[in-house]
């Protein structure tokens, strides 16, 4: 199903389309310029472009531009629900257990090995990567790189780049967006197709605020997910044992910034990055939450709630400044006329959850965590207004841009080339089933190690490490998925059925038992003595 389109094949299709008409038969045509941009943690729930709960209550007009302009993809999957090994598919086009990036912690990405910011740059790209990075060993295959250290932080952030590490003033997204489009402006006259990747920190946790949204959103109500008092029950010891709630994980002082204990060293290292203006603003917003807090003593669920709010407040906010940014790149490529030929994609490293099942955080098969934004506009191939509804995947954008760019897509890369999707014509042999993976147990959140597929119907997960535990789910009869039907004899033949399409997926994809089992903790200490 590989379609390498050779770049004459693709040039012959798009030039009977719009904008490239303007080339004449004489002029060389030009390769798409590529500007990816992605944010960290921003769940589809709040994008107003999907219609979710949130939409008129916080609306992203900028990046629902990209969705009028091009097509939006309702069911963009990742391969593994966590920051490092998101990026490091989304580099390589091949699963975590093939590109070696399984989990943030203790891993580095092998800086060596075929990613597609390098075929790019081959192919005479000129490429750049702007802002998180969060691999731990630094960028390969890029002309200019400038990145956040680890997860970064929101306030005047610490960057690094060939000469090693500086400290800028600001508020980091507004920085990603300053640098990326003094590089956009030096990249246009170069006389190369570009690369550019602008990676938000934002809205990362802790979810914080630029000082000019702290107050956008004061006094909105948000509404409540339905799942927001789950009691994982009739589901197995993985939720129950998870440490990720609103309720329970989710902290008063640094996650809602209201410090009981002014006087702590946390409060003042965590403050310790603002100037005093930024820090006048951020007390003359909170304080007055802090002493209401204070006063009302709010407990069982009317605090969750209010949790919640303050939670919504604060996340929210952080995206309007990351709208805001796309806004200022969309408007920079018309000012520039770049647009006409530059593919923008917006994306997030994985979904979130905003609530429902009772969390934050991600790592889960479960839809919010499992699926991202995913919007894409490229004037002249993609037709305004488009609705997507296929799976794909973050394991397909390498494959995707290398296509685009009319570079054949080496063979060992595990995804497909969205291009005929692009077109609006998917491909009859399209994927009906997604392989899944997560591996950060034991680790953050307590989240256990799991794998499983989905199809468009239907989810089956194997939690095999501490526990044996099979779920399943059904998304028709249970789109919350709050039921675990794998025992339910009336899904025993579909069951049967997923479990055979489970042992193809990880045949085709070279995974199997063995290969989970040299990435669990024991096998690591044992490879280390
Ligand atoms: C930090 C966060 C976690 C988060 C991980 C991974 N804690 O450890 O809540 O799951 O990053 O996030 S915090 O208190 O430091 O904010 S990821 O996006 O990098 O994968
Ligand atoms: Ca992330």
């Amino acid at each position: 199903m590989k379609t390498s389109t050779q770049f004459l094949t693709l040039l012959s299709i798009t030039a009977c389309v719009a904008p490239m008409q303007s080339l004449s038969a004489k002029t060389k045509p030009q390769r798409p310029n590529i500007l990816y941009i992605m944010s960290d943690d921003h769940a589809y729930q709040a994008v107003s472009a999907y219609g979710d709960r949130l939409a008129a209550f916080a609306p992203t007009p900028n990046i629902d531009r990209i969705a009028q302009n091009g097509m939006i993809f309702n069911r963009c999957l990742v391969t593994n629900s966590i920051c490092g090994p998101s990026r490091a598919t989304i580099l390589t086009g091949k699963y975590s257990h093939m590109n070696g990036f399984i989990q943030n912690d203790n891993t580095r990405f092998d800086g060596g090995q075929q990613t597609f910011p390098k075929l790019l740059q081959q192919a005479g790209y000129n490429t750049a990567i702007i802002g998180k990075w969060h691999l731990n060993s630094n960028p390969t295959g890029f002309d200019h790189w400038e990145i956040l250290p680890g997860q970064g932080v929101y306030y005047n952030p610490d960057f690094i780049n060939t000469q090693g590490k500086h400290q800028e003033k600001g508020y980091v997204t507004d920085i990603i967006t300053d640098k990326s489009i003094a590089w956009l402006k030096q990249a246009a006259m170069g006389g190369k197709p570009f690369l550019l990747m602008m990676h938000h920190k934002a809205p990362h946790r802790e979810w914080n605020p630029a000082p000019k949204y702290l107050e956008r959103f004061k006094g909105v109500q948000f509404p409540l997910p339905e799942t927001l008092f789950d009691d994982y029950a009739g589901r197995g010891t993985a939720e129950h044992e998870q440490d990720m709630t609103i309720d329970k994980t989710m902290t008063i002082d640094t996650d809602l910034k209201i410090w009981r204990d002014t006087t702590s060293a946390k409060y003042k290292s965590y403050n310790g990055r603002m100037d005093a203006a930024q820090t006048k603003a951020w007390k003359a917003f909170y304080d007055p939450i802090r002493e209401e807090y204070l006063k009302t003593d709010l407990k069982g669920k009317d605090l969750v709630i209010w949790k919640y709010q303050r939670y919504m407040n604060d996340y929210l906010a952080c995206i309007q400044s990351v709208d805001e940014s796309v806004g200022r790149v969309l408007d920079y490529l018309k000012e520039s006329g770049l647009d006409k030929n530059t593919i923008v994609v917006y994306a997030s490293d994985q979904g979130f959850y905003l609530g429902e099942h009772g969390w934050f955080d991600k790592r889960w098969m479960f839809e919010q965590s499992y699926r991202t934004p995913l919007l894409i506009m490229w004037p002249g191939v993609i037709k305004p207004g488009s609705v997507n509804k296929d799976m794909v995947s973050n394991l397909d954008f390498a494959e995707t841009f290398l296509d685009a760019a009319g570079i054949q897509i080496p063979k060992d890369m595990q995804g497909e080339s969205m291009m005929p999707i692009l077109k609006g014509k998917t491909p009859g042999n399209w994927r009906k089933e997604h392989y899944y993976e997560y591996f950060e147990y034991p680790g953050p959140h307590s989240v256990k190690r799991h794998y499983g597929m989905s199809t468009e119907r239907y989810k089956l997960i194997h939690y095999y490490y501490n526990i044996d535990e099979w779920e399943m789910f059904d998304r028709v009869a249970d789109p919350n998925e709050m039921k675990n039907v794998y025992d339910d004899p009336k899904y025993k033949t579909i069951r049967e059925d997923l479990k055979k399409k489970l042992v193809e997926l990880e045949t085709r994809f070279q995974d199997s038992e063995a290969m989970r089992k040299s990435f669990l903790p024991e096998q690591k200490a044992r490879a280390k003595n």
